[in-house]
């Protein structure tokens, strides 16, 4: 019997800087009812979905920074998301802004979880691969200051298995907008035999440090996730916050990625707008059992052998 995961990658447009979390939910319910309408089991939306995409901003005080973060999830904001799952049986990836209190101190992390069908979360990611600078570079046409306003995710690449109805439980993962660049991201997660990584990301087409990527940026999106998919025998859902947000372009290019590599479903547009798949969790078998089989042909030894020779003659430093 297949395990066939009908999986909505929801594209969200623009959001400007003024923008109310209560208009932006609005937009996600709207793609939730029509998930809904095409048989979704669940829906994947960007990194940092509730707002703007803030980092691009050098803000001085700690205040105007902290508008941008959640301090609880659901809140009296994101409830109607909670809920709407719960009413149409359609669970859901979220990317956001999280203000977290931990040992008695306040801690910010770009964060993403998924919540079942019943309104519950499964699970939490903390953005690992933190990109951009921490000090504000007035050079740039604008910032890119997540490695100011976060701190590196400290939950790791946790895969875990969730239960979408009669013969549609998996093994899912996520990751967020950088990591998907990092092979890294999806090994961990393929060596916990995931069936399906959830990621959302929001990415500029102009690169400032190195302008001459720009016109390869769809490009090199597909390669990541597409080579991520297909070396680790896995289903990946890409989904982008894109458009033109306060002036800066960002691409869509939100994909569906069957193991074999080969793109099921694509946006085509750059605005509010939802692809569809219906993902056969068994196919992720027929390559985790043949070409990559980890057990059979992975050879961590020679591995650690390798790294291990480099490192002794790699200069060391005090
Ligand atoms: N939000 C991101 O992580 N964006 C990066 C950009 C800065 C390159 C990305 O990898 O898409």
């Amino acid at each position: 019997m297949a395990r066939i995961i009908t999986v909505g990658a929801a594209q969200l447009g623009p959001i400007a800087l003024n923008d109310t979390r209560a208009q932006v939910v609005e937009r996600m319910v709207a793609l939730m009812h029509q998930a809904k309408s095409c048989g979704c089991d669940v829906v994947v939306f960007p990194e940092l979905a509730l707002t703007t995409f803030f980092p691009r901003w050098y803000f001085e005080e700690q205040a105007s920074i902290d508008a941008f973060f959640e301090a609880s999830m659901p809140s009296s904001e994101t409830q109607k998301l909670f809920d709407t799952a719960r009413t149409l049986q359609v669970g859901f990836y979220l990317g956001y802004a999280e203000l977290a209190q931990e040992q008695g101190q306040l801690r910010r992390f770009n964060t993403a979880i998924t919540v079942d069908k019943n309104g519950k979360i499964l699970s939490k990611y903390r953005k690992i691969h933190l990109p951009g600078h921490p000090e504000h570079e007035p050079w740039r046409r604008f910032q890119h200051l997540e490695k100011r306003y976060f701190e590196t995710g400290n939950l790791g690449f946790n895969a875990f298995q969730a239960d979408w109805g009669t013969h549609k439980k998996g093994v899912f993962g996520m990751a967020i907008c950088n990591d998907r660049r990092w092979s890294e991201t999806y090994r961990i997660l393929g060596l916990q035999a995931v069936e399906m990584i959830f990621i959302g990301y929001n990415t500029p087409v102009h690169n400032p440090p190195a302008p001459e990527h720009d016109a390869l940026s769809n490009f090199h999106n597909e390669l990541v996730m597409q080579s991520g998919a297909y070396q680790n025998g896995t289903w990946v859902v890409g989904v982008a916050k894109a458009g033109i947000e306060e002036g800066i372009e960002q691409i869509g290019n939100s994909i569906i990625v069957a193991p074999s590599g080969e793109i099921v479903g694509a946006c085509t547009t750059l605005g509010d707008e939802l692809a569809i798949a219906r993902c056969d969790l068994d196919l992720c078998s027929s390559y985790k059992n043949t070409t990559f089989n980890f057990a059979r042909h992975r050879e961590p030894e020679q591995y650690r052998m390798i790294v291990e020779r480099k490192g002794a003659i790699a200069p060391k430093s005090d």
